[in-house]
C-alpha cells in the first residue's frame, strides 16, 4: 500500500536515497535531512499511513514502535537516553504525512516549556 506521491513511500521504494539505519519486512529507518540532534533518524512503516491516527493495525505499529529499541542500540543512545516523537496533523506541525517516529539523541533535550509550546511561543509567528 504505497502512495505514489509521498517522498517516504520513495525512501521506502529505494527511488529517493536515504542514510538507511535498519531495514526490515515492515519498517525502514533513515536519518533526517535536517537533523535537530546528533542523532536524528525517523522509523516509517513500509507501507502508507498519513499519520499515527490513520487506522494503523495494531501489527504495523507494533513493527514501528519496536524498532526505536534497535535504532537506540545501532546509534549507541539506549543507556543515557532518547527522545520519540511523533508529530500528527496541523497543530503539531507535521509536515511529511506518512506516518513517522522521530527518534532524537545525542546530547541533552531539555523538557520543552511555556517559550517551546503553545500560542505565546517564541518561535511562532504573531
Ligand atoms: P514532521 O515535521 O514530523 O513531518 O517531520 C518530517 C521530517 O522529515 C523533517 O524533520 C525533515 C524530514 N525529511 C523531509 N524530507 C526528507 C527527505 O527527503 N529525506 C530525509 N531523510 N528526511 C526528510
Amino acid at each position: 500500500m504505497q502512495d505514489k506521491d509521498c517522498i517516504f513511500c520513495k525512501i521506502a521504494a529505494g527511488e529517493i536515497p536515504a542514510k538507511v539505519v535498519f531495514e526490515d519486512e515492515y519498517v525502514i529507518a533513515f536519518d533526517d535531512l535536517e537533523p535537530l540532534m546528533p542523532v536524528h533518524t525517523l522509523i516509517i512503516p513500509k507501507d502508507h499511513y498519513s499519520d499515527i491516527a490513520d487506522d494503523v493495525p495494531e501489527e504495523t505499529l507494533g513493527h514501528v514502535f519496536a524498532a526505536v529499541q534497535k535504532i537506540a542500540d545501532i546509534k549507541g543512545i539506549h543507556e543515557e537516553g532518547f527522545r520519540c516523537l511523533v508529530n500528527t496533523g496541523e497543530n503539531a506541525s507535521q509536515s511529511v504525512k506518512h506516518l513517522h517516529i522521530h527518534v532524537l539523541g545525542g546530547g541533552w533535550m531539555p523538557r520543552p516549556n511555556d517559550q517551546d509550546w503553545g500560542p505565546n511561543a517564541t518561535n511562532v509567528e504573531q
